[in-house]
C-alpha cells in the first residue's frame, strides 16, 4: 500500500505511534510535508469526520484520530516551516466560545508560524473579549477565529462588535474560517476575511503583516 494511504489509514484507525513512524518514512522518502498533510493525515480525518456524521464511528475513535492527527502534523511542523518565506508581524488565534475543537485551529496556526508570523494560541473556548484584549495589549495585527459548530460562530460576530467597541477595529484585520463558515457569513458579520483553508489562511495573514 503507498505510504500516504496507509498514513490515513492509520490515521483512522487512531493509531498514534504508527502514524508517527509513517510520516517519518514518508518524510525520509522526500515525499513533499505538503502532500503528506494533504493526502495523508487530512484525507484519513475527512473520513472519519464523514464516518462521525454518519454515527459509524462515535466521540472516542474521533479522539484518538485526532491525537494520531496531531502527533503526525508536529513531525511535520519543522519542514514546513523551512519551506515557508520570512515576514514579521502577529497574530492571536483561537477557536470561539463554546467550541472545542482544535485541529483546524492548530493547523492554521502551524502554517502561521511557517510564515515567519509570531502566534499567539488562546485555545479553545476563547469570548470575543479575550479575543479582543489579548489583540490591543499584544499589538497584534490580526485576529484568527476559527469554528467548526454552526451554534458557535455567531461568536465571530461578537468579535468583531467587540473590536469596533475597543476602539481598535481599524487596526486589527479579522478572519474567520472552519468548516460552516463561508464568505457569506464573512460579510454579513463584518469579518476581513474568510479563508477555506490553513494554506490561505496563512497566505492572508502574512500579506496583512507585510503590508
Ligand atoms: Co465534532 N462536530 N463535535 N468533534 N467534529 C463536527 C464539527 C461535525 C460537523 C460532525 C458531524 O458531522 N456531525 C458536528 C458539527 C455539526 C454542526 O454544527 N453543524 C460536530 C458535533 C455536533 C460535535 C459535538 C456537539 C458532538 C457531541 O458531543 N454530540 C461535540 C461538540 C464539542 C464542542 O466543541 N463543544 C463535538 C466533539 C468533537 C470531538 C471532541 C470528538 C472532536 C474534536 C477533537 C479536537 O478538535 N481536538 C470532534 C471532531 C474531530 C469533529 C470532526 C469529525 C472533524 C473536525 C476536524 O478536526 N477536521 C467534524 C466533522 C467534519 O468536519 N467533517 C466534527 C479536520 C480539520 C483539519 O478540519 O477543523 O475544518 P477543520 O479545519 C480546516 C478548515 O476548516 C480550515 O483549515 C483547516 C484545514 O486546512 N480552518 C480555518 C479551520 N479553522 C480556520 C480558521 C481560519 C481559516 C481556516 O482563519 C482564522
Amino acid at each position: 500500500m503507498e505510504l500516504l494511504e496507509q498514513i490515513s489509514q492509520r490515521l483512522q484507525a487512531g493509531k498514534a505511534k504508527e502514524v508517527k513512524s509513517l510520516v517519518q518514512q514518508a518524510i525520509d522518502a522526500g515525499v513533499p510535508a505538503q502532500d503528506i498533510l494533504e493526502q495523508g493525515l487530512l484525507s484519513g480525518m475527512s473520513v472519519i469526520g464523514e464516518k462521525f456524521k454518519r454515527n459509524e464511528v462515535f466521540v472516542p475513535e474521533v479522539l484518538v484520530a485526532a491525537r494520531a492527527m496531531n502527533r503526525g502534523a508536529e513531525l511535520l511542523k519543522p519542514l514546513l516551516m523551512q519551506e515557508g518565506v520570512k515576514a514579521t508581524g502577529r497574530a492571536c488565534i483561537g477557536t470561539v466560545q463554546g467550541d472545542l475543537h482544535d485541529i483546524g485551529k492548530n493547523l492554521v496556526k502551524m502554517m502561521l508560524e511557517a510564515k515567519g508570523l509570531e502566534v499567539i494560541d488562546l485555545g479553545t473556548d476563547v469570548s470575543a473579549e479575550t479575543f479582543v484584549k489579548t489583540a490591543a495589549e499584544q499589538n497584534c495585527q490580526i485576529i484568527c477565529c476559527s469554528a467548526l459548530l454552526t451554534t458557535t460562530m455567531s461568536v465571530m460576530g461578537d468579535v468583531v462588535r467587540a473590536a469596533e467597541a475597543a476602539g481598535i477595529r481599524n487596526q486589527v484585520k479579522i478572519m474567520v474560517g472552519g468548516a460552516p463558515v463561508s464568505q457569506a457569513f464573512c460579510d454579513e458579520i463584518g469579518a476581513d476575511a474568510y479563508t477555506p483553508d490553513a494554506a490561505s489562511a496563512a497566505d492572508f495573514a502574512a500579506s496583512v503583516c507585510g503590508a
